[in-house]
């Protein structure tokens, strides 16, 4: 009997270091999860310390409880119906119900205990990226820990060491697991909340998928070649707007778990990049950008004061402005297609000639898309289409937001004046000088052979 207590008690000890058994299962933090990809208004922390909470684009911060000083979180780790933009939904794998996961929202100098359930079809692991943790915390496996494999729950616990913007991802079968979505925002404030203080502070990641029109799930072994360039697992205009008041300091953070970098273009206020995942910029080692290249597996925080506008905010790289259907298009600039299009149309009647004057045409277009896939280019503004899909949103400063209030103000108003408008002048042609005739110097010097000098 005793030899049979004891024999649980040192089986206990020796799964408790990795496995969940120590804390049973019924101690577990409840593993909150949402369904929609709604912005989540940051809600202020109702206990541990104090903290000026983010707003996760498109989504939302993870509750947790507070056990004997300890802030304890549950992930759970499972396949996830993510909608990319209305008209499209893809089958991701996430944590709690979403694709990223939740934010990981804790401060300097907590101790935190994260709960990791699989509900995965295969193992997995969380790598806590950018945080300083105990080497048998970082998540690396077969490195550092076994996998947490299927059904089963592990638990990570460390101490904040410094504030600052970081992520979390697995570290187990990482292009497959990436590639479905797997990935999260962790931010550590300050432990002085006056330190670094923003009036509003966004974050999402950059990531991408291949996901083929007319279908729902990535394919997973795409090394380069993506079709859908995603902030936080949404395209324009799905994604939301950066919404601010005139003169508020805004701080985006920007994390980036696709395989190419994204040089992140904001028009407007000139920026500065106050944080990377390595910590705080110092004052003296900033400089003033619009556009700022984030690097596969790199953070970037940069702030501005926010000055009134409708100022776009997009990956730099025009393809990643593009949906699937802008890509593998061939060119048909110039090229005549009346002819052709007839001739095809005998064969499909559905065909429609595109493309010949560039792509803008597109943007308007109505042609009939296969089932669950968004056309290339798309969003409307005050003026008409954007032509744009993929990784773009748009800063919305306004007068009169209030604190706290983060829904779309709706299309800018120009003060007058301020306006790009339509020259309705007369148009002349512009005086050129006449082409030179060549002349026999020139004719001499162009002679092949057998020229001679004296
Ligand atoms: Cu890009």
């Amino acid at each position: 009997m005793n030899a049979r207590r004891n024999f649980f008690k040192a089986g206990a000890s020796i799964v408790g270091a990795a496995a969940v058994s120590r804390a049973g299962a019924a101690t577990l933090p409840e593993a909150a999860s949402r369904s929609t990809a709604a912005m989540q208004p940051p809600p202020l922390p109702p206990n541990g310390r104090p903290f000026q909470p983010i707003v996760t684009l498109n989504g939302w911060s993870l509750p947790w409880r507070m056990k004997d000083g300890v802030k304890e979180f549950h992930l759970v780790a499972e396949p996830v119906l993510r909608e990319i933009a209305p008209g499209m939904k893809a089958n991701l794998w996430g944590y709690n119900g979403q694709s990223p996961g939740p934010t990981i929202e804790a401060v300097e100098g907590e101790r935190v205990r994260l709960f990791v359930t699989n509900k995965l079809p295969e193992h997995t692991s969380v790598h806590w990226h950018g945080l300083l943790v105990p080497s048998g915390m970082d998540g690396v496996t077969g490195l550092t820990q076994p996998p947490i494999g299927v059904g089963k729950t592990f638990v990570y616990e460390f101490v904040l060491q410094r504030a600052g913007t970081f992520m979390y991802h697995p570290h187990a079968d990482e292009m497959t697991q990436m590639a479905m979505g797997m990935m999260g925002l962790f931010i550590v404030h300050p432990r002085d909340p006056r330190q670094h203080r923003v009036d509003r502070d966004f974050g999402f990641l950059l990531n991408a998928y291949d996901i083929e029109p007319g279908s729902a799930t990535p394919r997973v072994n795409t090394m380069l070649d993506f079709n859908l360039w995603t902030w936080n697992s949404r395209v324009f205009p799905g994604i939301d707007p950066f919404v601010a008041r005139s003169g508020d300091r805004v701080r985006i953070r920007v994390g980036n778990l696709t395989m190419t970098n994204h040089p992140i273009h904001m028009h407007g206020p000139h920026f500065e990049v106050t944080g990377t995942d390595g910590g705080w910029v110092p004052k003296s080692a900033r400089w003033p950008e619009v556009t700022t290249d984030v690097a596969v597996g790199q953070m970037r925080a940069f702030e501005f004061d926010a000055v009134a506008g409708d100022w776009a905010i997009h990956c730099h790289k025009a393809h990643h402005t593009m949906n699937a259907m802008g890509h593998g298009v061939p060119t048909m600039i110039g090229v005549d297609q009346r002819d052709l299009a007839d001739k095809i149309a005998r064969l499909v009647p559905d065909y429609m000639a595109m493309g010949q004057n560039g792509m803008a045409d597109m943007a308007e277009m109505e042609m009939p898309l296969p089932d669950n896939t968004l056309p290339m280019m798309t969003g409307t503004g005050p003026f008409g289409a954007l032509g744009m899909g993929g990784m773009f949103s748009v800063v919305k400063v306004r007068d009169d937001v209030r604190p706290g209030d983060y829904r779309d103000p709706g299309p800018y108003r120009h003060p007058p004046g301020t306006l790009a408008y339509e020259f309705k002048g007369t148009l002349e042609t512009p005086a050129r000088a006449a082409a030179p005739k060549p002349d026999a110097t020139d004719l001499q010097v162009c002679k092949p052979s057998g020229h001679t000098g004296h």
